[in-house]
């Protein structure tokens, strides 16, 4: 099969009927699908005939957020909310989001994962000029593939100011059937303004390298550890997770007490199920999981950073049971044993036959506090810079692509950081699975993915990690014509 079939950037059905505002209803980590009588499952938004349109307002706006027991903090945020709104379509549907810009400065949004036409893809001066303060930007797109994605401002370090949130395209019929559902956004906290680390003023990371942003907490659907989400379940149900994780610079690795998870889909990709006990998810990168609800209680939901901070804790609470709360301090057994999820452990549904390469991309990815003596950051005597190939973007030359190529990149990390590097418009093929964001893993971790050159522009491909981000860590992707 081939792989653009995952690839649907058709601009059809443009007369379509337009419906009303379509945000989900039922609020953050309690979407909920009604169980009938036969234990079957039934779509949790309406379905409206192909070419619906999905109309979406967001504005951007700097707000008052409160982390309960923390007090309340400035950030910038859509809608007021954090994690911003979940949107949610059905696969094919068109989705028109209306976003307004009130922040101070300029902005745009990207949505993440999804591989749609060039300039909707909201990278700042690379697919469209930033949204001015007080203007309005239409994006339009075919909500297509289905699959849990994401979406954030791409301007500056405005996402780790708070301007991201899910979004879920429903599948027309799922490979695994479930009872209910519930979106855990995972996010790290900074309550303060975001700068480039290793400058003067960033405050964060230490002497030896370990650079991290001055967070102050982690967050799941917007909760702190002491005053956790609460996800019920019922004794028997199957309850499909979709863990989503929009942080600034944080990789986890997620656990619930208790609990196997059942790995379906990698970065809304469906793949064959597989059993774990624990999985890592980086910035930018998306797991479905499947539990089974056979161990009635009250049980801790856990991701354990790669940081000093205390675990994001949720709960996952039995309705048919009379505990309310684990115990104090209790932590999923799979934050420190049990199976591990390797990205060989899966295997993605209906992949394509692989394709000899037309072209190869070597990339070494580098980079790091540099001392005095070394490059002078913008703070002073310390800086950081983040390299592919000793050059950091925007002075970086352009990986150029002909369309119909088959075209392999080579990552080779010679850092001492993982980096979650993630590409725009397409997906590509990693080991046996499909994905767009994947972590190349620390000294001298490798890996090699494969992509179609199917939807021409230029591309943004850069590492997750914002400020490796901001620090040089990307290049364009740029489709050349043919002669
Ligand atoms: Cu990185």
């Amino acid at each position: 099969m081939d792989r653009r079939k995952f690839i649907h950037v058709a601009f059809t059905n443009l007369g379509a009927l337009a419906l009303g505002p379509q945000l989900s209803s039922a609020g953050f980590g309690v979407q909920e699908r009604p169980q009938q009588e036969n234990g079957t499952r039934q779509p949790s938004s309406s379905s409206g005939p192909m070419g619906t349109t999905r109309e979406i307002d967001l504005v951007a706006e700097v707000a008052q957020f409160e982390v309960a027991s923390r007090g309340v903090f400035e950030r910038w945020l859509y809608n007021g909310q954090f994690p911003g709104p979940e949107i949610r379509v059905q696969e094919g549907e068109r989705l028109r989001v209306t976003v307004k810009n009130m922040l101070p400065e300029g902005t745009t949004v990207h949505w993440h994962g999804i591989p749609l036409h060039n300039p909707m893809d909201g990278v700042p001066d690379v697919t469209q000029p930033p949204i001015g303060t007080g203007e309005t930007f239409v994006y339009e797109f075919e909500a297509a593939p289905s699959g849990s994605f994401m979406y954030h401002s791409h301007f500056g370090f405005q996402s780790d100011r708070g301007l991201v949130g899910p979004l879920i395209v429903e599948e027309k019929k799922a490979h695994i059937d479930y009872d209910r559902e519930y979106t855990l956004v995972l996010t790290d906290f900074l309550p303060g303004v975001p700068v480039p680390l290793g400058s003067a003023t960033s405050g964060g990371g230490n002497a030896m390298g370990m650079q991290v942003p001055p967070y102050v907490g982690l967050l799941i659907n917007g909760r702190p550890p002491e005053a956790p989400a609460v996800f019920s379940v019922k004794t028997g149900e199957r309850v499909r997770v979709r863990l989503i994780n929009p942080s600034g610079a944080t990789i986890y690795r997620f656990a619930i007490g208790g609990h196997p998870v059942t790995v379906t889909h990698a970065d809304g990709r469906p793949v064959e199920p597989f059993k774990v006990d624990a999985l890592h998810i980086a910035p930018g990168e998306r797991y479905d999981v499947l539990v089974d609800a056979r161990n009635p209680g009250a049980w801790p939901i856990a991701a354990q950073p790669d940081n000093d901070l205390p675990p994001a804790r949720a709960i996952l609470r039995y309705t048919d049971s009379n505990e309310l709360s684990p115990r104090e301090g209790a932590l999923p057994e799979g934050l420190t044993g049990g199976r591990m999820l390797q990205l060989a452990d899966l295997r993605g549904l209906n992949l394509p036959e692989p394709r000899k390469p037309n072209r190869t991309f070597n990339l070494a990815l580098s980079g790091g506090m540099r001392g005095p003596g070394g490059m002078m950051g913008p703070g002073g005597m310390m800086g950081t810079e983040w390299l592919i190939n000793g050059q950091a973007y925007p002075n970086a030359a352009p990986l150029e692509i002909r369309q119909g190529e088959t075209v392999r990149i080579r990552m080779l990390n010679q850092s001492a950081m993982p980096h979650p590097m993630h590409m725009h418009g397409h997906f590509f093929r990693v080991g046996n699975v499909i994905k767009d964001t994947t972590i190349v893993w620390t000294h001298t971790g490798h890996v090699e993915l494969d992509f179609i050159a199917n939807n021409p522009g230029n591309w943004f491909f850069h590492c997750h990690n914002l400020y490796h981000m901001e620090a040089g860590m990307g290049r364009l992707i740029r489709y050349v014509s043919t002669e």
